[in-house]
């Protein structure tokens, strides 16, 4: 190679925008927008067998993201409690499949952040319309909590909010567009985390909405 030859950044895929958040966690800014027809269209499917729902919390409030799952558990909310169960309420049946074209852009991501060999049994769907939010939490209902999760954003934009391990942690504000990727794993694996009020937007895949796919090793 000459002085001249562009670093080769990466063997296995362009990560020219990934940004370390925190130790373990990363953005790789438009990771998925080559994908993100045939992730909508995978994800239409996957709500004609599993419709979203707004859940209801411990608390007894309702979400105001809906929610759906597919692959071989799904994460519920109910007045019991938050868990992740092999069947969806609604239907009583198994949640679908996980796509092919979610479980390899997952994996590839993750490859691209450093952790091989990924293959998670959960992806939480959510669907974000004007005024939902996600308030700061942890995602610790997961039985492999070493494993990271991935999130991939579709749709209109939202303003992701992380702190660190507690809740009174100061909290960082960071836009997240469609088709971007984020890997959560490593010592910031249990930061608080949540989603901002999502403002009124038009996207032309999805139009008024934002969907985001969390893949996760629940069991
Ligand atoms: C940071 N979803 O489903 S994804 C969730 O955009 C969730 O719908 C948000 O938080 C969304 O639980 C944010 C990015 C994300 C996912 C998991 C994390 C960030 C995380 C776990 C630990 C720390
Ligand atoms: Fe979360």
């Amino acid at each position: 190679m000459t002085h001249n030859d562009p670093m080769p950044t990466d063997l296995f895929e362009s990560t020219r925008h990934k940004i370390a958040l925190a130790p373990g966690a990363y953005l790789l800014g438009g990771f998925a927008r080559h994908a993100g027809e045939a992730l909508l269209d995978e994800l239409s499917l996957v709500s004609i067998d599993a419709p979203f729902r707004h859940l209801e919390t411990p608390g007894g409030y309702r979400m105001s993201v809906a929610m759906t799952n597919c692959g071989s558990v799904g994460w519920v909310s109910d007045r019991q409690g938050y868990r992740y169960s092999p069947t969806d309420p609604l239907s009583e049946r198994r949640w679908p499949e996980m796509p092919a074209c979610f479980s390899d852009l997952a994996r590839r991501a993750a490859l691209a952040a450093g952790f091989a060999d990924y293959r998670p049994d959960a992806c939480l769907i959510n669907r974000y319309e004007p005024g939902s939010r996600l308030t700061l939490h942890q995602d610790r209902d997961e039985a492999k909590i070493d494993a990271p999760i991935i999130s991939i954003s579709l749709g209109i934009s939202a303003t992701f909010l992380w702190g660190g391990p507690k809740r009174t942690d100061p909290v960082q504000r960071h836009p997240l567009h469609h088709g971007d990727v984020v890997v959560w794993g490593g010592p910031s694996r249990l930061n608080f985390h949540g989603i901002a009020p999502i403002v009124t937007d038009m996207h032309p895949l999805t139009g008024a909405f934002r969907y985001n796919l969390t893949f996760r090793h629940a069991m």
